[in-house]
C-alpha cells in the first residue's frame, strides 16, 4: 500500500519515534506548529476518523491515552491540544490517521 505513515510505521520512511508499541506509532512532526509537535498514528490503516469503527475503539483509546501520556512526558504540564484533521476541508493532508499533539506554547481559538 502507498502510504507514507505505513512506510513510517513499518521503519521504511526514517522519523524521529518517541515511542512504538503493537498498536501505535507516535513520531515527532516534520513541520512542526509548536515547540513540542508529535503525531500519534495506529499501525492499522485508517484513511480518515469517518473510517472508524465499532471494533477500532480500542484502538482510538489507546491513541489518546497514549498521546495523553506522551504530553506529560515532553513537558506539556501547563496544556497541550490534541487535534485529528478529517478529509479535506478539515486540512487532512495525510489520509492514515494521526492524532497531532502541540505544546509549549499558547493555543489559540479559533484555530485557523
Ligand atoms: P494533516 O494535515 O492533519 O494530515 O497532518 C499531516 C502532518 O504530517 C503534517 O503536520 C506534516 C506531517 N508529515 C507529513 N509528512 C511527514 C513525514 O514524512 N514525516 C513526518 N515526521 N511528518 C510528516
Amino acid at each position: 500500500m502507498d502510504c507514507l505513515f505505513c512506510k513510517i510505521a513499518a521503519g521504511e520512511i526514517p522519523a524521529r519515534k518517541l515511542y512504538e508499541d503493537d498498536q501505535v506509532v507516535a513520531f515527532h512532526d516534520i513541520a512542526p506548529q509548536a515547540p513540542v509537535h508529535f503525531l500519534v498514528i495506529p499501525k492499522k490503516h485508517v484513511r480518515t476518523v469517518n473510517d472508524l469503527v465499532e471494533e477500532d475503539k480500542a484502538l482510538a483509546g489507546h491513541i489518546v491515552f497514549t498521546a495523553q501520556r506522551l504530553a506529560k512526558e515532553q513537558g506539556c504540564e501547563a496544556g497541550f491540544r490534541m487535534v485529528m484533521n478529517c478529509n479535506e476541508q478539515g486540512g487532512q493532508t495525510v489520509y492514515h490517521i494521526h492524532m497531532h499533539v502541540l505544546g509549549q506554547r499558547q493555543m489559540h481559538w479559533p484555530p485557523g
